[in-house]
C-alpha cells in the first residue's frame, strides 16, 4: 500500500458506509483504508467488518475494547499503516466534515511538503454557515490566538484533524511519544511538526458540519483541551523551537 487513510470511529454507523464508498471511488492509486473503532455502541464495528469482507484488499479494521481516545486511535493506526509500508498517511473524521474530494489535491502537494493540513483558518478556508457565531468565535480564538500565544506556533488551524503526513514526517515527530490523547492530540502534533522543522502547508478547506450523529466535542471537553495546551508547553518547555515554515495556499488548485 502506498497511501493509507486512518479513520477513527466512535458511533459513526450512519456515516461510515457512505464515506467509504466515496473514499474507495477516489482516483488515488494504491489507496487503503484503516478503520479504528472503539467498540461503538451503535454497530459501527459490525459495519466496518462488513466493509472489510466486501473489500478485503483495501479496507481493514482494528477493534479496540472501548473508548480509548482519539489520540491513541491515531497512534495505533499510524503505526499499523507504517508497518505495512505506507508512504503517505491520511487522518480524517468519519463524519463528512472532511470532504474526500480534497484528498487528491493534498496528495499532489506531498512532493513539496511533509504535511498538508486541511485548514479552516487560512484565506480561502470556510466554516459551515450552520455554525453559530459563538461556536465560530470560540474555535477561531482557540486556534488562531490561544494555541499560538501559548505554544508560539504559526499554524492557523492547530486543532485540524484533516491531514496528510509523509512517512518521514511521522518518523521525525516520533508520534508514538505523543502523550496527548483526545482532541488535544492534534495540537501536540501541530506543535511537534513546527518544532521538528517540517515543511507544512495549510490548505484551505470548506469544513462542513458533521452530516449525522453527534460530536463528541462537548463543552467540558473543550475546556479541558484549553488547559491541556499548557501541559504541552510545560512538557516541551526546555526545547528550542526551530524556525517554523508554515505556508498557506492562497488559491486552492
Ligand atoms: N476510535 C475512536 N474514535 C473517536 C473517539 N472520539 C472521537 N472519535 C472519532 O474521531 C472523529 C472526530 O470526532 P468528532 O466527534 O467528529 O469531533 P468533532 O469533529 O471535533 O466534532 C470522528 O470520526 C469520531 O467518530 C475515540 O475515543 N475513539
Ligand atoms: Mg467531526
Amino acid at each position: 500500500m502506498k497511501t493509507c487513510i486512518v479513520l477513527p470511529t466512535f458511533n459513526e454507523a450512519q456515516n461510515l458506509a457512505a464515506l467509504l464508498q466515496q473514499l474507495l471511488a477516489l482516483s488515488v492509486s494504491d489507496l487503503n483504508i484503516l478503520i479504528v473503532d472503539d467498540n461503538s455502541r451503535d454497530g459501527t464495528g459490525a459495519i466496518a467488518d462488513q466493509l472489510c469482507a466486501q473489500f478485503p484488499e483495501r479496507v481493514s479494521v482494528l477493534h479496540r475494547a472501548g473508548k480509548l481516545g482519539l489520540g491513541t486511535a491515531y497512534v495505533t493506526g499510524f503505526r499499523w499503516a507504517l508497518d505495512r509500508g505506507a508512504e503517505l498517511v491520511i487522518q480524517m473524521d468519519a463524519d463528512f466534515s472532511h470532504s474526500p474530494n480534497y484528498l487528491p489535491s493534498f496528495i499532489a502537494q506531498m512532493n513539496e511538503y511533509d504535511v498538508v493540513v486541511g485548514s479552516r483558518y487560512v484565506p480561502g478556508g470556510k466554516l459551515d454557515p450552520r455554525w453559530s457565531g459563538w461556536r465560530y468565535l470560540l474555535s477561531k480564538w482557540a486556534n488562531s490566538v490561544w494555541v499560538r500565544m501559548i505554544l508560539k506556533t504559526q499554524t492557523r488551524d492547530a486543532t485540524a484533524g484533516f491531514k496528510c503526513w509523509s512517512r518521514r514526517a511521522l518518523e521525525k515527530i516520533q508520534f508514538e511519544n505523543v502523550f496527548s490523547n483526545g482532541y488535544i492530540f492534534q495540537v501536540e502534533m501541530a506543535y511537534l511538526s513546527e518544532l521538528m522543522g517540517l515543511r507544512i502547508l495549510e490548505y484551505p478547506i470548506y469544513f462542513e458540519d458533521r452530516r449525522v450523529g453527534k460530536s463528541k466535542m462537548t463543552v467540558p471537553v473543550k475546556l479541558e483541551a484549553a488547559w491541556r495546551v499548557f501541559e504541552i508547553r510545560l512538557h516541551y518547555g526546555a526545547l528550542i523551537k526551530n524556525l517554523a515554515r508554515v505556508e498557506w495556499l492562497h488559491e486552492p488548485a
